[in-house]
């Protein structure tokens, strides 16, 4: 697998504005994009701090997996993404290597990336996402 860098982390929040004039407001950040994905129940907010994005995550669904987080773990980093070259064989590496992935194929995330996820439980506690910027 070629991983070429961290994409972004991502950050479960309860409440999206609140936690945007926090960035904004105290560590003097600009959200740059607010987007919604139907398909994972979330609104994000993303800014970038140096090289670095962080994405800010609420949940728009009772049911979703940033709400269930909230209810188990409560608010904190949910995720870190890293960027790398050809998200389906990199998927493909991960499960020949043992990894238990949730998605089986990767699906479109937030700002176009393909994105699929490993679970936590083979990733030693952090919910990893492998994504593709194809438009790059
Ligand atoms: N990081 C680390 N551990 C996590 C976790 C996370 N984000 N989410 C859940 N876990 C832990 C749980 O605490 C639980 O641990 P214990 O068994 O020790 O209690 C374990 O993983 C399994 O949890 P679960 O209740 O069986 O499973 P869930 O139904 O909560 O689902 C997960 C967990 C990761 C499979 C699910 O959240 C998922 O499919 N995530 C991928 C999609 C996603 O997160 N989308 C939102 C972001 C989208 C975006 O960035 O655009």
């Amino acid at each position: 697998m070629e991983t070429t860098h961290i994409e972004h982390i991502g950050i479960a929040v309860r409440n999206l504005q609140k936690s945007i004039d926090f960035y904004e407001d105290v560590l003097g950040l600009k959200c740059y994009n607010i987007e919604e994905v139907a398909d994972q129940k979330v609104r994000t907010a993303f800014f970038m701090a140096g090289q670095t994005k962080i994405e800010l995550l609420e949940s728009t669904s009772g049911d979703g997996p940033v709400a269930k987080f909230l209810e188990k773990r409560g608010e904190g980093v949910h995720h870190i993404a890293f960027a790398v070259k050809g998200v389906e064989e990199s998927l493909a590496h991960a499960r020949s290597k043992g990894v238990q992935t949730i998605d089986q194929q990767p699906r479109r995330g937030a700002e176009g990336l393909d994105i699929a996820f490993l679970h936590p439980k083979s990733t030693f506690g952090v919910l990893t996402e492998l994504c593709e910027d194809k438009n790059r």
